[in-house]
């Protein structure tokens, strides 16, 4: 058995940002041009007017500021509402590909390596361009990398689940060095004209290097133990699918996107998280107190002040539970790595922490690490 450790860890993060302020006043001028187009059948009651968004809500209920995204211009036109990306020719790399390989790069150099030490990639993301070849594929060819590759998709919890199927065969000795990416292109997804969830999510790519230990080139953190736990809901669900043809579903369906009953999510999921982190430490003989940090999943600044304080018994110090969502937003599975990745450097050889994420599934996963 050979000791997992993480040796790099890289962010991608898209040069264009939505700030909440031009998000509401686009989806309210788009709400002000379906309330016109739809006049006469809410005169007569058959159909709601569409009520304007709130900067002041969006804050308060979720902590986000703003957004990062990979097209600004097609979010924000209110006559379209979703993101524009060049169609792309089967032989050049993909979108996902693309914005994947760059936060590979930045993971890589941080571990001292190079595409062709990898023998395991891994793209582990909420969805997916498309159903084949495998992004991981296309990945590791343009890295170089030798091995083998997959997809695997958790929604929220993809990278965590990503890092335990790499941890373990790094574990057994099946692999020598992995990849774990997670391109995350939320704003294809994502309804951006339903003002219940059009503020919830942004686009970024995060990736991260697992080694053996004995092979880390200098800083890294061991891999303790790793925990994954799921539960079926439809309290977050996403109905679009390869078999939409079949079921003559091919117009534009409010469930063909991202959908969910948040109020539900939030009071179900955060106990569940809660005791997950709990059991997790205590199979694994670290108390709590013995936390330095909580790298949680990106999603709703009350949610991870919840979890901190169920888990810690007590009030995260300031750092101790680091957010960057109210810079990124909800970035599905990157979420809790670029947590980790851009606050782990302070931390000195005995420290541990937990990488928490979670979400649609349900799923939750945890990472305990050690600064080596
Ligand atoms: N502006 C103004 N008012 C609003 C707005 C808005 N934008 N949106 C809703 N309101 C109104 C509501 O209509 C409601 O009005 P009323 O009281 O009159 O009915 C009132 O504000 C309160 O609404 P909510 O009850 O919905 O508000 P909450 O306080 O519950 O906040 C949240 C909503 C922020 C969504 C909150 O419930 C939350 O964060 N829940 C947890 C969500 C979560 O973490 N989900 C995880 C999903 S991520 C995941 O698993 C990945 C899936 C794959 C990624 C997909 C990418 C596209």
């Amino acid at each position: 058995m050979y000791q997992p450790a993480i040796t790099g860890t890289g962010v991608f993060t898209p040069e264009h940002v939505i700030t909440n302020d031009e998000l509401v006043a686009s989806y309210n001028a788009y709400a002000d041009l379906w309330n016109a187009e739809h006049a006469a059948a809410i005169a007569t009651g058959e159909v709601a007017a569409k009520p304007h968004s709130s900067t002041d809500f969006i804050l308060k209920a979720s902590g986000i500021e703003q957004r990062h995204v990979l097209d600004k211009d097609g979010v924000l036109d209110p006559t379209r509402m979703f993101p524009r990306l060049r169609a792309r020719g089967d032989d050049e790399p993909g979108i996902m590909a693309e914005i994947a390989l760059d936060a590979c790069r930045t993971a890589l150099a941080q571990a001292g390596r190079e595409g062709a030490d990898i023998d395991l990639v891994i793209c582990a993301a909420s969805n997916l361009e498309r159903a084949y070849p495998a992004v991981a594929i296309e990945i590791q060819q343009c890295l170089g990398a030798g091995g083998f590759a997959f997809d695997m998709n958790v929604a929220c919890s993809s990278a965590t689940f990503g890092i335990q199927a790499a941890a373990d065969m790094i574990r057994s000795g099946s692999v020598r060095r992995a990849i774990v990416v997670n391109p995350e292109i939320t704003s294809g997804h994502l309804e951006w004209r339903d003002r219940d969830c059009h503020f919830i999510f942004g686009d970024v790519a995060t990736a991260t290097v697992l080694e053996r230990e004995g092979d880390a080139q200098g800083e890294h953190f061991r891999v303790i133990s790793t925990r994954c736990a799921t539960e079926f809901s439809n309290n977050i669900r996403n109905n679009n699918g390869f078999l939409r043809r079949t079921r003559d579903q091919m117009a534009d369906r409010r469930d063909m996107q991202f959908m969910q009953e948040g109020r539900k999510v939030f009071k179900e999921v955060v106990p569940m998280v809660s005791a997950h982190i709990l059991s997790h430490l205590e199979d694994a003989g670290v108390a709590p107190s013995d936390l330095k940090r909580l790298w949680l999943h990106q999603a709703n600044k009350g949610m991870n002040d919840y979890v901190g304080r169920k888990v810690l018994g007590r009030d995260p110090e300031p750092g101790e539970q680091p957010n960057i969502l109210q810079d990124y937003a909800n970035t599905s599975s990157a979420g809790s790595i670029i947590a980790f990745a851009k606050h782990s450097a302070d931390l000195t050889a005995g420290d541990k922490g937990v990488i928490c994420s979670f979400g649609a599934g349900y799923s939750v996963g945890s990472v305990l690490v050690e600064r080596a």
